[in-house]
């Protein structure tokens, strides 16, 4: 299979175009597992010839660019993280299920759902009309409170992962820094949703942007998936005082059996260890910690749930660079790993801790025995 689905355009009519997949990107491969939902990164010039004849299983669409905003005419859910690429070939991320999807959006969040899965984008700020400049902590909380209201009226109670990207993540601002009051309006969300207040946190990223509008991705499911953390590290949510009023409300990874396959969503991994960074002003042993930490986290879930998978099953891999001068480092070091022509997005953006200088992350398919 060398053809994939990608979204309508409701610009375009519906001319039969062909997607042909970059024999560079093992794309094929992915689409062809028996998934409700998964990920692919393609070069963003290539988005625009698609099959429309396959579109009918595509659910959402993830820009990554720090210029101009874009606004693209999308059926499906579409929107643009505003990171710098650093990829010598523009890529987007497109989710892609099983199945017919329904494509909604209600004032605030666009979303696909396919009866197994549900996608969902929105913006993070200016959720209520005439509060353009409410605060970060109340911008995530009445995010996430509407994330999980949503959830909630579509019956996808399992909220599985949500990407996170704001700008001036490690500013202080009214005397505590922002990735701090995104914590704590967070958590106030989860802590009124009876199916997360248990700690079984989703599996999350939260990364700092320079410039452009908070963005929040995510994906539910019907059915529940498992919480599985990392052997090396305490659990975000049990981090000690010292970071913050309030722990991270995320989990290392989630582990989602679906009825032919299973995948790993794993967290935005850092250069800790316990709780305390590693490595400090030393990017490529913080680059190696991060590959042990996830080696670790991925030998957790085949012990706990005979989870056959390596690290270089990782796919797609994201890895995001406070300074883009690491990049051919951190390159040569990875595909020592996974090969050259395995499919990653390389990303500038900030960490949030100061001292962190890059984290990692990335869905891991699999098997049990
Ligand atoms: C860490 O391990 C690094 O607040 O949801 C990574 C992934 C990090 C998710 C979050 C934070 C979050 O603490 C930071």
């Amino acid at each position: 299979m060398n053809r994939i689905l990608i979204c309508p355009r409701n610009s375009q009519n519906n001319s039969n175009l062909r997607y042909t997949v970059d024999p560079k990107l093992p794309v094929s491969e992915a689409v062809t597992d028996k998934l409700p939902i998964q990920s692919v990164l393609l070069p963003v010039s290539e988005l625009n010839d698609m099959d429309a004849n396959l579109s009918s299983q595509t659910l959402g669409i993830i820009r990554f660019n720090d210029g101009e905003a874009e606004n693209h005419q999308s059926a499906c859910p579409e929107i643009t993280v505003p990171l710098k690429q650093l990829n010598p070939t523009p890529l987007a991320e497109v989710w892609i299920g099983q199945g017919a999807v329904e494509y909604h959006s209600t004032d605030n969040i666009a979303y696909a759902k396919n009866g197994s899965a549900l996608f969902a984008c929105l913006y993070l700020d200016r959720l209520e009309h005439g509060k353009n400049n409410q605060s970060l902590e109340q911008a995530a909380f009445t995010s996430y409170q509407r994330i999980l209201e949503l959830l909630e009226q579509e019956q996808y109670l399992n909220l599985l992962r949500t990407w996170n990207y704001f700008s001036d993540i490690n500013k202080e601002q009214d005397g505590i820094e922002r990735y701090q009051s995104f914590c704590v309006g967070r958590l106030k969300a989860f802590t009124n949703f009876p199916l997360i207040s248990n700690k079984n946190f989703p599996a999350a990223t939260v990364i700092g942007a320079h410039k452009g509008r908070g963005v929040i991705y995510f994906i539910a499911s019907k059915e529940p998936g498992l919480q599985i953390e990392n052997p090396r590290q305490t659990s975000a949510y049990q981090y000690p005082a010292e970071y913050g009023p309030v722990s991270p409300s995320f989990s290392r990874s989630l582990f989602k059996r679906w009825d032919q396959a299973i995948q790993l969503y794993i967290s935005g991994t850092a250069s800790i260890v316990g709780h305390e960074t590693q490595h400090k002003d030393q990017y490529m042993a913080q680059f190696n910690e991060i590959i042990l930490n996830l080696q670790a986290l991925i030998a957790n879930v085949g012990q706990l749930q005979h989870f056959n998978a390596e690290f270089k099953n990782i796919t797609p891999l994201k890895v995001y660079l406070r300074d883009p001068g690491y990049l051919n480092d951190v390159k040569s070091r990875l595909q020592e790993i996974v090969g050259d022509s395995h499919p990653v997005l390389y990303l500038h953006g900030d960490i949030c801790r100061r001292n962190l200088l890059l984290e990692a992350e990335g869905i891991l398919r699999g098997t049990t025995s």
